[in-house]
């Protein structure tokens, strides 16, 4: 497989100014027929390379002429052919096989409906195309199907003609009057449930929204609708930006490889970011659900109007949608407790990418298999760039420079340095050095050090910064990093931003009796990570008295982490009693519960991975338990009154009654500990009038081998059978058992009616859940979690290469881990290597591993 590279982009030889598709759908023999219109950019221009795979080509016309075998070349993935004039029509007929399409890319069936995935590169498996998103046509899409079956006939843009045909088939044509790259094609065909509303822009223009999903599912699509509306109306508010189109349709699909994709006018979703009603989704879900519909939506401006120039600029597009859709959850929900969300997941999943063989700039410069750089890396610390930005240059000149970005870009495919160079314009201000963020892999570390002098009451900061070599990039230069900080002391706390530039700076403040606690990273404002070293006292000075509610947050997550290191170095570590007189003091404030939840949340196993490593998985899957278990019996009293309190509170769907079940069901993590109070779990099973009740139960039972957890899994199993979203989450907690016997259960769960390996949702809900929740049996000694992991890749790689793909990230980054499994997990890798027909997906990961 060939590598492909940023610095070898060329602009197309050719235009595709139009293209009108017809669709006969059939399950295995579906005919496309493409009439496109081709004009040469340059004279030299002659042969046209036209990417197709897993097609059968049937025909091609030329000028309404058809060609003879001996006037094109046709491969495993190309068509080309000589194009005489400078404007010509081309018209290709192929077939394809949409059942037997288990990748999930191009034309596939979900259920008993038609659908279409073409980001990054599938519409070259539905025709021969100019397959790269700076091509930009004009789209009109025909589609025939059986009527009854097929009642809806989906595309994008707006519905120009339909009716009845023979054979009892009927037809839809959709026209889309904005030009766009084939990624953005999409098509449905199926028969559902239609959940419709309508929406009037600002400027007055009415917009008809519809969501389609399975029949029977009606009453699940309400909160997506709403949350559609509520994106719509931030958006004008926040960006003026407005929805361009009289339609906007989002389908629900059980099969999906990613969460959703936002084709133009016609979004397709994962079932799993549309359906929610209080008996089958948590709070959690509830809160996904809006913030994807809302990344989707925004990505109508940012990337469908704008959209990239090559795929090397995905971050272009996806750092800013998330960064987007982040400042949209924080405006609905808790600013604070949304923020630590997302530098959770920076620190727990990115960092460790960043470090790992898979390494690559936000920009990457190498790609084999785009598939694989729909990373963490693009989108999160993609969106920490833009965060970055909107730090340094302000709401409002972010803004102007938002705007100065549309007015010059509208209708184009740009890169990363064009978005930078409108931000730097609008706020005349020099970004040239902050551009290296878009080139540099890695994470840099922020290394502080302070002194005080108490005659003249002047602190001092030096800051400097160090990124190491990844496996991508040996050198690294100095980033410019936006630094924000408290200094907390009697008289008035201060706040800064501190622009650090340079590999070592210094800054002085002056006019304190005594030496400030220094607050640092407020907000994270920059996707470091930080070596300082802080006292327990000046950490607890932080937890209750800095201005930014994340870095009370911080400082408490810095005090876990550093008793857990201790535990974990010391066999006879006692872990003082004053930890628990300072997490008590956090208890008593009550007025955002959900962010004592995340307080009393403890840093999960892939952050202190990220902080400790190498390491030995089980010596700290110990500490952490040891650490609960100290703050269970420590505040058992606290705790028990808490949850009492809060037990029996009927459900509402609103930030208090949200926050109020985070701070229950916390509580019930710690109680569990205690065999004394298993009965709780048992008792809020049986009596939960909602999934996240239940399921929080189920979860602490799961982790703890509470004696009910069979009966109560068995009693759940019966209820949701036949609801898949929820069947989901019952593999989830049964890869989650922490009981020796997993891996006999592991295998029965495989042969289960229900598993399938063909939804991917279903394939991450256990093996998935299994590789990233239970740490303890994943990688316990004897090395069965890896090989099971293993086997399952081996199955997906010819059933499903993405998911597959995906999946193979626990065993790739085994460079965090001791010798002995880094060895354990060395030869399943190279077990997997070996395989015939090994996915480019997979081989692209493995040859950076290996
Ligand atoms: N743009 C799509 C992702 C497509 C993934 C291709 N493997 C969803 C999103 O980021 O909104
Ligand atoms: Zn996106």
């Amino acid at each position: 497989f060939n590598a492909r590279y940023l610095k070898d982009y060329l602009p197309s030889d050719f235009s595709i100014n139009t293209i009108d598709l017809t669709f006969e759908l059939d399950d295995n023999k579906t005919k496309v027929t493409s009439v496109m219109s081709i004009s040469k950019n340059t004279s030299e221009a002659n042969k046209i390379i036209l990417n197709g795979e897993q097609l059968k080509l049937i025909a091609v016309y030329y000028n309404d002429t058809a060609l003879n075998a001996s006037e094109y070349q046709v491969d495993d993935d190309s068509l080309s052919f000589l194009i005489k004039d400078n404007e010509c029509t081309v018209k290709i007929v192929t077939e394809i096989d949409p059942e037997n399409n288990t990748s999930l890319e191009g034309l596939f069936k979900s259920g008993g409906a038609f659908c279409t995935q073409c980001e990054a590169e599938g519409f070259r498996r539905i025709t021969y195309y100019l397959d790269r998103p700076d091509v930009m046509a004009k789209f009109t899409t025909k589609v025939i199907a059986d009527k009854n079956l097929y009642p809806y006939l989906l595309s994008n843009g707006n519905k120009i003609d339909s009716g009845d045909l023979n054979n009892n088939r009927h037809f839809v044509t959709w026209e889309d009057p904005f030009l766009k790259p084939c990624y953005l094609f999409a098509l449905v065909a199926g028969d559902f449930d239609l959940l419709q509303d309508s929406y009037k822009t600002t400027s007055g223009r009415d917009v008809r929204l519809e969501i389609f999903v399975d029949k029977g599912n009606k009453t699940k699509a309400h909160h997506a609708m709403a949350s559609l509306k509520h994106s719509m109306r931030w958006d004008e508010d926040t960006f003026g930006l407005e929805y361009d189109l009289d339609i906007y349709m989002i389908v629900a699909v059980d099969f999906f490889n990613m969460g959703a994709m936002e084709n133009k006018g016609l979004n397709v979703f994962n079932s799993k970011f549309v359906l929610a009603d209080k008996e089958t989704a948590t709070d959690t879900d509830y809160f996904n659900v809006e913030a994807v519909i809302a990344h989707e939506y925004f990505h109508n401006w940012t990337g469908n109007r704008v959209t990239c120039r090559d795929w090397f600029q995905l971050s272009l597009k996806e750092g800013l949608t998330v960064f987007r859709d982040q400042q949209f959850s924080a405006d609905m929900h808790s600013a604070a407790v949304t923020r630590i969300k997302n530098v959770r997941v920076m620190r727990a999943q990115q960092f460790s990418e960043d470090a790992g063989p898979m390494s690559h700039p936000i920009r990457p410069e190498k790609v084999v298999e785009m598939n694989n750089f729909y990373t963490l890396t693009v989108y999160e610390k993609g969106s920490e760039v833009i965060r970055m930005l909107h730090t340094l240059l302000g709401k409002d000149k972010f803004r102007q420079g938002l705007d100065l970005y549309f007015q010059r870009f509208d209708g184009q495919a740009v890169t990363c340095d064009d978005f930078v160079t409108a931000m730097a314009d609008a706020a005349k201000i020099d970004l040239i050095l902050f551009k290296r963020w878009y080139s540099q892999s890695g994470t840099p570390i922020v290394k502080v050090e302070e002194s005080f002098n108490t005659n003249s009451g002047e602190y001092q900061i030096n800051l400097s910064q160090l990124t190491l070599p990844t496996k991508d990039q040996a050198t690294k230069y100095a980033l410019h990093i936006p630094i924000a900080i408290e200094l907390i002391n009697n008289e008035g706390t201060q706040s800064h931003l501190l622009e650090l530039k340079s590999d070592n700076q210094q800054w002085r403040f002056s006019g304190f009796h005594e030496k400030p606690t220094l607050g640092f990273l407020a907000n994270f404002s920059a996707p470091v990570k930080v070596d300082f070293e802080q006292s327990n006292s000046d950490l607890a000075i932080i937890m209750t008295s800095a201005k930014d509610k994340f870095l009370r947050w911080d400082a408490g997550q810095k005090l876990f982490s550093n008793t857990i290191s201790q535990i974990i170095t010391d066999t006879n570590y006692q872990i003082p009693a004053e930890l628990i007189d300072i997490l008590a003091t956090q208890l008593c404030d009550n007025s955002d519960p959900a962010l004592i939840a995340e307080q009393f949340t403890l840093p999960n196993f892939h952050e202190l991975v990220e902080q400790f490593k190498p390491i030995n998985p089980i010596k700290l899957v110990d500490a952490l338990d040891k650490l609960k278990l100290f703050i269970a019996k420590g505040l058992e009293k606290q705790l028990l009154s808490i949850y009492q309190a809060l037990a029996d509170k009927p459900y509402l769907n609103n930030a208090q009654s949200i926050g109020d079940r985070a701070l229950k069901n916390m509580s019930l993590s710690y109680l569990v500990l205690l065999p004394e109070h298993h009965d709780l779990v048992k008792r809020q099973y049986l009596t939960s009038d909602n999934m996240t009740d239940a399921l929080a139960a189920l979860q602490s039972s799961a982790t703890q081998t509470v004696e009910s957890f069979d009966a109560m899994m068995a009693s759940f199993e019966q209820r949701w059978e036949n609801t898949t979203l929820v069947m989901d989450k019952w593999f989830s907690l049964q890869a989650a058992y922490k009981g020796s016997n997993i891996f006999e259960r592991l295998k029965n769960l495989t042969e289960h009616s229900l598993f399938s390996l063909k939804n991917p949702n279903r394939a991450r809900s256990l093996i998935g859940a299994f590789a990233q929740n239970n740490s303890r049996y994943f990688h316990c000694e004897t090395g069965r979690g890896y090989q099971f992991l293993a086997d399952q890749i081996c199955s997906l790689n010819a059933i499903n290469p993405q998911v597959a793909s995906r999946l193979i990230t626990a065993l790739i980054q085994y460079q965090d881990f001791d010798e002995y499994r880094q060895n354990l997990m060395k030869s399943q890798l190279e077990r997997i290597a070996i395989l015939p027909n090994l996915s480019k997906d997979l081989k692209e990961k493995l040859d950076a591993a290996l």
